[in-house]
């Protein structure tokens, strides 16, 4: 099994303790930072599969989780960018009753290499809560949700309305697995990306 394969299983298993070294040995092993993060989100979409089909429960979606953030951890350093150059206050978060984090955290990730200063409300983050930090931070520049739920989409709208109400000219980004190009549109929201690479992208645009 290459070292890559091994990150996979250890996600898939939830073998939380064994991940670090084991992202360090792939990488020391000349596996690119990339490749293994994509190992490691394609493993999650095994564990989401399972959980459709009824062969695990939520514990072991929470393991798998657990693993894969420890293995980002590792990989956080190696794929950070050069951030001399401020491009402004990021306020981001996944929305109210959504308690999934891993993609808005490599969102987080990503664009704080791309040059923001993030300010990370964490999960389940009330709509108010996004006007307040605008207003508690410094040279805020782009809002960014997450929804990871079909139920939360209701909330992503929320969020993204009540911010405009507040600040009509912030510029705000939105994205997570059910949210559509459409749908982000339709919600009022200035841009939309479907991966957390692509985040960073569109970000930078929106700020430009
Ligand atoms: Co949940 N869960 N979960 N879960 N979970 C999903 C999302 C699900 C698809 C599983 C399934 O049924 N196949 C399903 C949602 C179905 C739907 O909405 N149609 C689901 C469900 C049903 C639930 C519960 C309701 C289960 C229950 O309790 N019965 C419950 C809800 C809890 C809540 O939030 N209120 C629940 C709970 C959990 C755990 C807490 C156990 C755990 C999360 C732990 C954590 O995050 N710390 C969990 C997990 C791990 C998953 C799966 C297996 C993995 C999610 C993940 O991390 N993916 C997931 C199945 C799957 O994804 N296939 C599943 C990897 C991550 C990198 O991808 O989050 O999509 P993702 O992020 C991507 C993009 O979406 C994008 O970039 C990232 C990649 O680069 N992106 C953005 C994200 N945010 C962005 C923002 C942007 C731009 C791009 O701009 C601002």
């Amino acid at each position: 099994m290459s070292k890559i394969e091994e990150v996979k299983a250890l996600v898939e298993a939830g073998k939380s303790k064994k991940i670090a070294a084991a992202v360090q040995e792939a990488l020391d092993a000349g596996d690119k930072a990339q490749d293994i993060l994509d190992a490691m989100v394609a493993s999650m979409s095994v564990v989401g599969d399972k959980f459709s089909a009824g062969e695990i429960f939520v514990p072991e979606m929470l393991i798998a989780a657990k693993s894969m953030s420890k293995g980002v951890e590792v990989l956080k350093p190696v794929m950070a960018g050069d951030t001399s150059n401020s491009l402004g206050t990021c306020i981001m978060g996944t929305v109210a009753g959504d308690l999934h984090d891993i993609g808005k955290n490599l969102v987080v990730m990503m664009l704080e290499s791309a040059g923001f200063d993030m300010i990370d409300l964490g999960v389940d983050v009330p709509a108010e809560k996004f006007v307040e930090a605008i207003k508690e931070n410094k040279n805020v520049v782009l809002v960014a949700c997450s929804g990871l739920l079909t139920t939360t989409m209701p909330a992503l709208k929320e969020a993204v309305q009540t911010v405009k109400a507040a600040f009509p000219d912030m510029k705000v980004i939105v994205g997570g697995a059910p949210v559509t190009p459409e749908y982000a549109a339709e919600i009022g929201a200035d841009g939309y990306a479907p991966d957390a690479g692509s985040a960073a992208v569109k970000a930078k645009e929106l700020v430009a």
